[in-house]
């Protein structure tokens, strides 16, 4: 099911354009929380809001995509760490394969179970490989996952290991430090990956200032994911949408 949301992704990736992304976990988000920034998001555009997170412990999911479904036109894309979290109220899912790591679980186990239940939904399928790297701690990511993240300052296999997920026909490329990572993915080896594969590239995990979210649009990324810094402080969104608006201005007046 190629999707328009996909659509939308290659297009601004064709035309040099950046995304930001704003990873809401329904364990740390409240409804105060969440109409705080779709107040803020008013202002300062964002692109896609993905939801989900390693454990999901809370019912909240159902509520929390209901309000940003009633409130904000944003597309809301799922980003599940298992099958249980499908919610056909979103517009599309992160069908993650966890290429960094070895476990059939969540290289394909996952996908058959939900496989059914997608095909009865309008989920728009965004096929991502996923790839955890390792910045400093281990993550929940990691750990639920029982895998091992990519090695942080081994470019060259992410690099490898992106290409061979575009080769299998992934359509997308997620780079992720995990939630809350020390600090995020390197610039070189977003730079690898960027000259490895052709599909759009989603990086994540640890973009807590905004020198460290231009750093990651520099080298490479399409779009960038920033959860906890917009959790803790939501005034955060407003500097890190200053600078993908930035850069797009300048890519625009350039492609004039
Ligand atoms: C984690 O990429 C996301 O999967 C976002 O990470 O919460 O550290 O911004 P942060």
């Amino acid at each position: 099911r190629l999707t328009s949301l996909y659509d939308g992704l290659s297009k601004r990736r064709t035309h040099g354009r950046k995304a930001l992304a704003v990873l809401l976990d329904p364990d740390n988000l409240d409804e105060a929380g969440c109409r705080r920034l779709l107040e803020l998001s008013e202002t300062h555009p964002i692109d896609y809001f993905f939801v989900g997170g390693s454990l999901v412990m809370t019912t909240h999911q159902a509520a929390l995509i209901r309000l940003l479904k009633e409130h904000s036109a944003v597309p809301v894309l799922l980003f599940p760490s298992h099958s249980l979290h499908l919610d056909p109220q979103a517009d599309g899912i992160l069908l993650l394969s966890l290429i960094s790591g070895r476990n059939p679980e969540f290289l394909i186990g996952q996908h058959v179970i939900a496989a059914p239940l997608l095909r009865q939904s309008n989920l728009q399928i965004l096929p991502t490989g996923y790839m955890l790297v390792d910045t400093g701690r281990q993550t929940t990511a990691s750990y639920v996952s029982g895998t091992t993240p990519l090695p942080y300052d081994k470019p060259s296999i992410a690099a490898c290991t992106a290409m061979a997920g575009e080769q299998l026909g992934l359509r997308l490329i997620y780079l992720d430090g995990g939630s809350g990572a020390m600090y995020p993915v390197s610039t070189a080896m977003i730079r690898a990956v960027r000259q490895a594969i052709e599909v759009p590239l989603v990086v994540g995990g640890g973009i807590n200032t905004a020198d460290k979210a231009q750093a990651a649009l520099e080298a490479g990324a399409d779009v960038i994911v920033v959860g906890n810094q917009i959790e803790k402080t939501p005034e955060f969104l407003g500097e890190v949408s200053r600078v993908v608006q930035a850069f797009n201005t300048v890519s625009d007046a350039v492609a004039h």
